[in-house]
């Protein structure tokens, strides 16, 4: 299964998180929103319908950066995930399917319990964001 995620990123450097709601797969885990790639779908297109779909916001495709990680274990065998980096959008991120939403500093990132998917891209994003 192929899923795609954001890290919408803000003018201080610090990235968007959300609060995954009761009843659904990882409740309560705090993950990068995104969703699954369906069949005849680009990832882009993809992440681009899905952060309309949990934050209304609207992104245009040219504005997702891909964001890779050296390969360390693979935490999670049944998904592969593809974080893209977004300092541009329209629209003030809204809860529209979690819990809560979160800014916070890639470091801070490590003191959150995220899915085990997501936790690679950590340490990615603190090089990333360093840079600038
Ligand atoms: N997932 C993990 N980390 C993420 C996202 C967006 C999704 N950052 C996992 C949770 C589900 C699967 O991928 O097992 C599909 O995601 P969703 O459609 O439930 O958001
Ligand atoms: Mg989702």
């Amino acid at each position: 299964m192929l899923v795609v995620a954001a890290a919408l990123v803000d003018r201080a450097g610090r990235v968007l998180v959300q609060r995954r709601p009761p009843g659904k797969a990882l409740a309560g885990l705090w993950e990068f929103p995104g969703g699954k790639v369906e069949p005849g779908e680009t990832p882009e297109a993809a992440l681009v319908r899905e952060l309309e779909e949990e934050l209304g916001v609207v992104v245009a495709p040219t504005a997702l950066t891909p964001l890779t990680f050296a390969s360390e274990p693979l935490a999670d065998r049944h998904l592969l995930l593809l974080l893209y980096l977004c300092r541009v959008w329209a629209g003030e991120p809204q809860a529209l399917d979690a819990t809560a939403l979160a800014w916070h500093a890639p470091a801070a990132l490590r003191g959150l319990e995220m899915p085990p998917a997501d936790l690679p891209f950590i340490p990615a994003l603190e090089t990333a964001l360093a840079r600038g």
